[in-house]
């Protein structure tokens, strides 16, 4: 059964919610009612990865992250840290994090590994060319991506991780064209034969976007992205990570009873 992280990002620049829930007590409010809609997982991200955004510095990251992760673990919710920073990463952990969700998949610092293994949480290693503002630029999406991740993979093991931790995500919409996100879509499969989890982030991205008419609010992607995750989940991921959880919750239910009914 496929499950939901749920996003919450905690940056003033968040293109997706408009920085609503910069302030603590509301993204921790935000966090406790994602979990109540069906999240497992509640995802926090301290830095906006959206193309153009500004870094910010990991002290800044860590001062708006960790005391919702520490309030949100408190009250029992799974908590994963969007992190690129090995250090925001542990603050994260000690606060009761159980996952690190790293889009650079451990290319943007060096300690992440170290801190994985030792810390011994889940890892979800996202691909990654070097950020969002990377032009796109591949001959065969698919076989590139999948031989990325898998020697990203040989490197973190090497450098101490438990492979059994790792779950692997194709990093849709970063670096990549709309054709190349739905390549790697369709071709679920190959990535998933990496043996390892698949994480899939679709939500509200400008490729799901392009399907609707210029001028359609930011929410109306939920529906396109709820059919993604019933998709995927039909083809076995591990998670799909998205923004409004109730509308996939229910594509989840659908795809769970036709999985049922072929059985
Ligand atoms: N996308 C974003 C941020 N974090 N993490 C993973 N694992 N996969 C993704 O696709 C991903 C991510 C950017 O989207 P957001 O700004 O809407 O959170």
């Amino acid at each position: 059964m496929t499950i939901i992280m749920g996003i919450l990002n905690v940056t003033p620049d968040s293109f997706s919610d408009g920085g609503r829930f910069a302030q603590t007590d509301a993204a921790i409010a935000r966090g406790l009612e994602l979990r109540d809609a069906g999240a497992a997982i509640v995802d926090v991200g301290g830095e906006s990865t959206r193309p153009g955004a500004v870094k910010v510095d990991p002290a800044q990251e860590q001062e708006r992250v960790i005391p919702v992760v520490q309030a949100l673990a408190q009250d029992g919710v799974a908590v994963s840290i969007d992190t690129m920073n090995a250090a925001t990463a542990l603050a994260a952990i000690d606060a009761g994090a159980q996952l690190v969700n790293d889009v650079s998949g451990g290319l943007a610092d060096e300690g992440m590994a170290r801190v994985v293994a030792e810390t011994g949480v889940h890892y979800a290693v996202m691909h990654w060319r070097g950020g969002a503002d990377v032009a796109p630029a591949f001959t065969d999406v698919v076989a590139e991506v999948r031989a990325e991740l898998k020697a990203r993979v040989a490197e973190l093991v090497v450098a101490g991780v438990d492979p059994a931790k790792i779950v692997l995500d194709p990093g849709l919409g970063f670096g990549k064209a709309p054709e190349h996100n739905w390549a790697l879509l369709g071709h679920f499969d190959e990535i998933a034969s990496l043996g390892h989890g698949i994480l899939i982030g679709a939500s509200r991205k400008r490729f799901v976007g392009e399907l609707l008419p210029d001028d359609a609010p930011m929410a109306d992607r939920d529906l396109p992205t709820a059919v993604i995750s019933a998709l995927v989940a039909r083809q076995g991921a591990w998670a799909v990570r998205v923004h409004d959880v109730p509308s996939t919750r229910l594509a989840l239910a659908v795809a769970a009873a036709v999985t049922e009914g072929a059985s």
